[in-house]
């Protein structure tokens, strides 16, 4: 029998404090409803789901450099580091697996510094502006692509 796809969210910093402060722009959802919300999305299409978040860059790279070998696909939400991280680019660049990138908000119709995204580059998609709905969608499309393997 074959392993059922493994997929690694990851999310960046203050993920952690969602729902607590400016649901008009991130919605009312907690990490923790959001996570629940994936892992029923993933449990209905019989893949495997682990969650990161982390506030620390150097974290982030780590886990994403762990999934090289054991995971079949990245979900990444990088949050700020989004506009910043070249460490993170280069990160999922090294595992050579199929990405996905979510944000939350639609980045492109809010301050210029969110426009660009560094991570972009190295995704094979992305999505942004379609809430907690973009991170299930995210699990159908990186559990279709691992499937098309
Ligand atoms: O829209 C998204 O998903 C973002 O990746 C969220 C990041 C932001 O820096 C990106 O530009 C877009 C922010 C993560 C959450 O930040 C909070 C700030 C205040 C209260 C709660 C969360």
């Amino acid at each position: 029998m074959t392993q059922p796809a493994r997929i690694l969210v990851v999310n960046g910093p203050n993920l952690n404090v969602l729902g607590t402060r400016n649901p008009e722009v991130y919605g009312a959802e907690t990490l923790a409803d959001l996570e629940a919300r994936v892992r029923r999305r993933a449990e209905a299409l019989g893949v495997e789901v682990e969650f990161v978040q982390s506030n620390h860059e150097g974290e982030l790279v780590d886990a994403i450099q762990r999934a090289r070998g054991e995971a079949d696909g990245i979900l990444i939400n990088p949050a700020a580091y989004s506009h910043t991280s070249v460490a993170i680019r280069d990160a999922l660049e090294y595992a050579e697996l199929p990405v996905f990138e979510v944000h939350l908000s639609n980045i492109h119709r809010r301050e210029e510094f969110r426009h660009r995204s560094f991570v972009s580059g190295v995704a094979d998609a992305v999505l942004a502006g379609a809430g907690p709905l973009g991170y299930e969608l995210g699990v159908e499309w990186l559990a279709e692509r691992i499937a098309a393997r």
